[in-house]
């Protein structure tokens, strides 16, 4: 049984709140990015973490050279439990990322940091560049032993080639619900280590948390 992964793309602070305590109860992990980041301040990850209790990973989607990633990676782990990078820059890229986790995780073992890494993404135009160097990066990502990738739901065909080729990182999923990606397909391929990641489907729903409720209960 795979994990319950929110992605929390609102833009308003007290609705952030509001629907990860409502929903925290069926919610594994919370997945917030640069719209609601954006939206506040960087603050906002420990606020809500020290409300609902749950890990949370930033999806910055990293893609810069070595310098630039390691710099994202100090601020964003000094409150994230993990950070998602880009793997098409490259391997010199992502360990820049993957060293200042390690840096993190000396000083606090209990609580390690994760990098998660990109293969090919959920969306159509992901198939025009990412998707024929996809296998490449998911390769990548089991020789570097980052801890997870991101694999596609609305392709579960690529989700298991990705998943098999990347060894023993787990897989987050998105594309279930919103992006019409099909969950029983999904659920053949991912295991108790993977996360399915769930966004407009859980907190544009007028109620949340039986939309959580139900994702939980299908997983
Ligand atoms: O489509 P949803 O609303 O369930 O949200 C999916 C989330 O996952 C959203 O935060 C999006 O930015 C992220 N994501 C993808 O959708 C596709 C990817 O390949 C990687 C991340």
């Amino acid at each position: 049984m795979p994990k319950l992964m929110l992605a929390l793309d609102v833009l308003d602070e007290f609705e952030a709140i509001k629907i990860s305590e409502e929903t925290s109860e069926y919610v594994d992990c919370i997945k917030i990015g640069y719209p609601l980041v954006l939206a506040t301040d960087l603050g906002i990850v420990k606020r809500i973490k020290d409300k609902t209790g749950k890990e949370v990973i930033c999806d910055f989607k990293v893609a810069d050279i070595p310098s630039t990633n390691e710099k994202i990676a100090k601020l964003t782990l000094n409150y994230a439990d993990g950070i998602i990078c880009q793997g098409f820059v490259g391997p010199d890229s992502v360990k820049a990322i993957m060293d200042v986790a390690k840096e993190y995780n000396k000083k606090d073992p209990k609580n390690p940091k994760k990098v998660i890494m990109v293969t090919e993404m959920s969306h159509g135009g992901a198939t025009s560049f990412m998707q024929p160097i996809a296998n490449e990066i998911a390769k990548m990502a089991g020789d570097l032993k980052v801890n997870g990738i991101v694999a596609p739901s609305t392709r579960p065909a690529r989700l298991k080639e990705l998943k098999e080729i990347a060894n023993n990182a787990f897989v987050i999923s998105p594309g279930v619900g919103a992006q019409g990606g099909d969950l029983k397909e999904v659920l053949k391929v991912l295991d108790e280590n993977d996360y399915v990641i769930v966004g407009r489907a859980i907190y544009l729903n007028e109620n949340p948390k039986e939309s959580a409720k139900k994702y939980k209960e299908l997983l």
